[in-house]
């Protein structure tokens, strides 16, 4: 069976639409397309919460159950929710097209009901010896954000 969420993320001027779909206990597939980016990477997570009643910030940190550092999608240590980056092209759009094997659309790691966040700059995936490398890849402001849903199937 194929389980299927969809998120709309709003920001001032960058807006986008992401699908999910994840095959029984199999990967989760992310494609979509966000517009309104400055040119380059941009960083992409899920955080905790699925609360914008303060716009992004109310979404919490990166969703983080297992209590790790931050990290890439590719390594062994990351959070849940670290999806890494999305490129931007000169257009402003960047095309989404992620496979992950961590974040789920059910069971302990299900990102259901909880925000997906873009930001102004790019997540450092933990190494970037900044202070914030080890929590949030010092990816910026958050500049979209909306709350991950259960789709039609
Ligand atoms: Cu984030
Ligand atoms: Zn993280």
């Amino acid at each position: 069976m194929t389980t299927k969420a969809v998120c709309v993320v709003r920001g001032e001027i960058v807006n986008g639409t992401l699908f999910f779909s994840q095959d029984s206990q199999g990967p989760v597939k992310v494609t979509g397309e966000v517009t309104g980016l400055s040119k380059g990477l941009h960083g992409f997570h899920v955080h905790e919460f699925g609360d914008n009643t303060n716009g992004c910030i109310s979404a919490g940190a990166h969703f983080n159950p297992m209590n790790k550092e931050h990290g890439g999608p590719k390594h062994d240590i990351r959070h849940i929710g670290d999806l890494g980056n999305i490129e931007a092209g000169a257009d402003g759009v960047a095309k989404v097209n992620i496979t992950d094997n961590v974040i789920s659309l059910k069971g302990d790691n299900s990102i259901i009901g909880r925000t997906l966040v873009v930001h102004a700059d790019p997540d450092d995936l933990g190494e970037g010896g900044h202070e914030l490398s080890k929590t949030t890849g010092n990816a910026g402001a958050r500049v979209a954000c909306g709350v991950i849903g259960i789709a039609k199937m």
